[in-house]
């Protein structure tokens, strides 16, 4: 029944039921063959439904991608208006650093980073060390957040760690001697020495960075 109805019609001997041997030969062969191209019309046909249905975009998709498209050109123009760091300060490595354009000796230089939130800086390594060297203006020296005010010889961070031996190449040649009792320290072209509390001195302070605006 399905060979006769699918077959060609009148092609001969092969499609009558009466030779035994072609007939069930046709039963093997054409089976398999005929639900192959069911398969491909089905595909075909599907294919040719998805194209039809996905390339002309009615004109309210149309539309939204348009919008889609705006919204992302504005995103991204935020997000260059966007600073991980108030004006007048420099981000690098997730934090922000101030330079200041006065001087106060070493005390009130503590205080005037803690008035803006942050901290006279705290050194952690040395891309950070070469960071601040690279961008204290050429003719200044800075205080930084280290002394041994409380005991001599003693050298601590404002935040009351000790400082590592390993940061004992970040000193200047020859430095500290504290010369005439000096306990706090400064940036000096180079690298650190030790300078009188009192002298008036610019400063760096440092803040972790926060993102001002989303980018979600
Ligand atoms: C200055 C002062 C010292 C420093 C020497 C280095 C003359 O004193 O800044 O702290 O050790 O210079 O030459
Ligand atoms: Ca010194």
């Amino acid at each position: 029944m399905i060979s006769s109805r699918f077959s060609f019609r009148g092609s001969g001997p092969e499609l009558q039921p009466g030779s035994h041997h072609s007939s069930g030969h046709l039963g093997h062969g054409l089976g398999p063959l005929l639900l192959l191209q069911l398969l491909f019309i089905t595909l075909f046909v599907g294919v040719l439904v998805a194209f039809l249905y996905r390339v002309p975009k009615n004109p309210s998709d149309q539309k939204q991608e348009k919008i889609y498209q705006e919204l992302n050109q504005l995103r991204s123009g935020v997000d260059r208006l966007c600073r991980p760091c108030p004006w007048d300060w420099t981000s690098f490595q997730g934090n922000c650093y101030f330079f200041s354009k006065s001087t106060r000796n070493w005390t009130d230089s503590l205080i005037a980073c803690q008035e803006m939130g942050a901290q006279l800086v705290i050194i952690e390594n040395l891309e950070e060390q070469k960071f601040l060297k690279f961008n204290l203006p050429k003719k200044h020296r800075a205080w930084i957040g280290i002394s041994d005010l409380e005991k001599e010889d003693n050298w601590q961070w404002v935040n009351g760690s000790a400082l590592s031996h390993s940061f004992s190449t970040y000193w200047n040649e020859g430095e500290p001697n504290n010369q005439e009792d000096e306990d706090c320290a400064e940036f000096k072209k180079r690298g650190w020495n030790d300078e009188k509390c009192a002298f008036k001195n610019f400063w760096i302070c440092k803040k972790p960075a926060v993102a001002f605006c989303s980018r979600e």
